[in-house]
């Protein structure tokens, strides 16, 4: 993935006499070297029937956080289970989501972070504790010495027997293959739900996909303006209460928005892969019909030559096709970093 653009400082909060947030704050460090400032942390906590989880998750979220100015935004999908009254008791602001789906739930969250709260720092993370809320402290000092814009936990370096089943497990191997092909996103585990993020990049990802795919969408959208990207080993445990993931469902919906994804971020990828893989079929289709004409003058089955053409022909048009989208994306580039 390239890094073409600077990331957008609009929405930034310049400071805690802007913000809302009125707890104790901690010194960290900013983007700008030698300067430091009070920062503020949003924690968004997507919730469908999660009452079992958020149960112990906003507590924990509290405790492990109390040296930050932390907020938790719970973001519910109408619950029928009593997750959002819950949430609300236990101290946390709570959003209703009028749409539904995962991404939905947590662009809501992420705009309220933004806008309302002015959070330097925020932090998403299921409601079925699955992730070990120790786990965010390190991820926010990351994100606040500067150096990355977005980390994302790889679930792979420590997970507990059963916390995924072995379809999902490939099933996110696969994607995350596909996600460094095609997209460039160099990551263990693309569909990880734990990362954290400068709030600053709340723009550029809240015009995406409500479903599931969101979370590649998401990476994509930051790493494609010059976010930095880092992976950090985290744990995985098993969920309580149900799964609200459909993992056939999901996972095409995922694998589609990545070839879109591809076609408007690595054309000369998509298009030129293809186009060279049917070049190379259509030689190979019709070989042995060259072969016969070579030694005896004429060819058995013109059938196959006719299909060897059009595959080659085909293959040549999509490969410059993809060389002319990608001098497309480039110029595209380069008019919105002059812009900027
Ligand atoms: N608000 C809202 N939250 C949702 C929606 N769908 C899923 N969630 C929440 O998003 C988080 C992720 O969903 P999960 O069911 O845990 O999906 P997963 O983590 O991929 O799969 P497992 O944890 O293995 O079941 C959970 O906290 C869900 O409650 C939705 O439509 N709206
Ligand atoms: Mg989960």
């Amino acid at each position: 993935m390239e890094a073409s653009l600077q990331p957008s400082d609009e929405g930034r909060s310049s400071g805690p006499e802007t913000t809302s947030m009125n707890h104790r704050r901690i010194d960290l460090m900013t983007t700008q070297p030698g300067k430091s400032s009070k920062m503020a942390v949003a924690v968004v906590v997507p919730t469908l029937n999660e009452r079992g989880g958020v149960t112990d998750l906003i507590p924990q979220i509290k405790r492990v956080l109390n040296e930050y100015t932390t907020e938790i935004v719970v973001v519910d999908g109408n619950s029928s289970d009593g997750t959002a009254n819950l949430a609300k008791d236990l101290g946390a602001h709570v959003i209703k989501q009028d749409g539904s789906g995962y991404g939905d739930a947590l662009q809501l969250g992420f705009k309220f972070a933004h806008s309302a709260l002015k959070a330097d720092i925020t932090v998403m993370i299921d409601g079925d504790m699955t992730y070990d809320p120790k786990d965010i402290a390190n991820m926010i000092d990351i994100v606040a010495s500067g150096k990355v814009d977005l980390v994302v936990g790889n679930r792979f370096a420590d997970m507990e027997d059963g916390a995924m089943s072995l379809t999902s497990k490939w099933g996110n191997r696969l994607l995350s293959w596909f996600a460094k092909h095609a997209i460039g996103i160099r990551l263990t585990d693309s569909q990880c739900g734990l990362r954290v993020f400068r709030t600053q990049f709340t723009p550029t990802i809240t015009r995406a996909s409500a479903g599931m795919a969101y979370a590649t969408e998401m990476i994509a959208e930051i790493t494609q303006v010059g976010g930095r990207l880092m992976e950090l080993p985290i744990s995985y445990s098993r969920r309580v209460g149900k799964s609200k993931l459909r993992p056939v469902r999901d996972g095409l919906q995922i694998l589609s928005t990545m070839l879109r994804l591809a076609r408007d971020y690595r054309p000369l990828f998509l298009f030129g892969g293809a186009g060279v893989t049917l070049v190379m079929s259509g030689v190979v289709v019709g070989l042995n019909s060259f072969y016969e004409w070579l030694k005896f003058g004429y060819i058995t089955h013109p059938p196959f030559v006719v299909l060897s053409s059009l595959m080659i022909v085909s293959g040549v048009q999509l490969l410059s096709f993809g060389l002319i989208a990608d001098m497309i994306k480039s110029l595209r580039r380069d008019f919105r970093r002059n812009i900027n």
